[in-house]
């Protein structure tokens, strides 16, 4: 999905079609599968088919539904998914305010940590002119719904390119939602945007969906692609994945301790851990280096996951999940003192793997853009 280069290392033209992506995916596969060894020291668990969706791009579900777990359609529709069957009407459709294909669409789905309350969900995508858009909307009581005359923007950021629209929606411990933004796209971020704190494209934004008023912060620089972000709900660390460009795929961390710093995650100044242009990174953020990277030979494309809370897999518990949508491979690693220990990679693959997510309980889920939504299990 994020899929912003190809094994070749060259971007994926702009308005590039899911037919394209795949067959990218499938021949990174290849490559990838004799670079490593699968599985060592594996724990016996796996990634269980359970339900299949139109080009699911994300999963996510409130705290109080436990059993329902809430699917994106990169196309513009949100579905539900009691204990493992589909409700008949989607929870959400807004198919003609969407521009999808290649890395555009709905992107994701965050509930208010308040929704057993106040019903309110925050979604990203990009509008019909390509643009990225976060609104709010509130659902019915019987929580089956969007009532769409409930509305509210709360950011919108012109994008120059269709590629690397980010698309995150997750709340932070802080009680703010948090903003995945890309570069803005094509290659290489041409306009330099990403070290540049006079544009929300490639950062971290954070947002008080409490106040009266939309006023977006930077919490972040430094980003090319966060495809994927999430906080430890344990603990409330932030782990980012963030797409490379030609050589290293990454996964940032930062402590719940230091998120309200601003925190300068190194693009386009580095790529991973590697100097990518000659030049200094704006110093007004702490630059922080990934605390895993991989190149060519495994991937070329990160889908950053959760630390697993659940309790159906007690092996896994503690462990952050990460995968790459390019070759299916998954990795798990922990961190510990800031950085990351035991990267194992798993025995499971999920080729076309564009998003985790996590259910009411913590237990985690897989989606492939190329429908199957899955579930971990021992
Ligand atoms: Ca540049
Ligand atoms: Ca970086």
């Amino acid at each position: 999905m994020s899929s912003a280069n190809s094994c070749s290392g060259a971007d994926v033209a702009r308005g590039a079609a899911i037919v394209a992506a795949l067959v990218v995916a499938s021949a990174c596969a290849a490559a990838g599968s004799s670079a490593e060894s699968a599985g060592r020291e594996a724990a016996a668990y796996t990634f269980r088919p359970i339900v299949r969706a139109t080009a699911p791009v994300h999963v996510a579900a409130p705290r109080n539904k436990p059993g329902w777990l809430y699917v994106v359609e990169q196309a513009g529709t949100i579905r539900i998914a009691v204990n493992g069957r589909w409700r008949a009407t989607p929870f959400l459709d807004i198919r003609r305010l969407v521009r999808a294909g290649g890395e555009q669409g709905l992107l994701s789905v965050a509930f208010h940590p308040n929704y057993a309350e106040n019903r309110l969900f925050y979604v990203d995508y990009t509008d019909t002119n390509g643009n990225t858009r976060v609104v709010e909307y509130r659902a019915n009581a019987a929580g089956t719904a969007a009532i769409l005359r409930t509305r509210k923007q709360w950011l919108f950021v012109g994008q120059p390119y269709a590629n690397h629209n980010g698309g995150q929606l997750a709340f932070g411990p802080d009680g703010r939602l948090y903003v995945g933004m890309g570069d803005g796209g094509a290659g290489g971020d041409p306009e330099n945007r990403a070290q540049n704190l006079a544009t929300l494209l490639g950062k971290l934004v954070r947002i008080n969906v409490s106040a009266r008023r939309p006023s977006p912060q930077i919490a972040a620089l430094g980003l090319r692609n966060p495809w994927r972000f999430s906080f430890d709900r344990a603990n409330g660390d932030l782990y980012i994945a963030d797409v490379g460009q030609n050589a290293w795929e990454e996964v940032d961390f930062m402590p719940r301790a230091r998120i309200a710093g601003l925190a300068n995650y190194g693009w386009d100044a580095y790529e991973g851990r590697a100097r990518f242009e000659p030049k200094q990174p704006n110093p007004r953020g702490r630059l922080v280096m990934p605390v895993h990277v991989y190149g060519r030979g495994d991937g070329c494309s990160v889908t950053g996951g959760f630390v697993y809370r659940g309790s159906a897999v007690t092996s896994a518990r503690g462990r952050y999940f990460f995968g790459d949508f390019c070759t299916g491979n998954i990795w798990t690693l922990t961190v510990a003192n800031g950085a990351a220990t035991g990267v194992r990679r798993e025995s499971v693959r999920i080729p076309n793997l564009s998003s985790f997510g996590e259910d009411a309980r913590g237990e985690l889920y897989a989606a492939a853009l190329s429908g199957e939504i899955y579930k971990l299990t021992n």
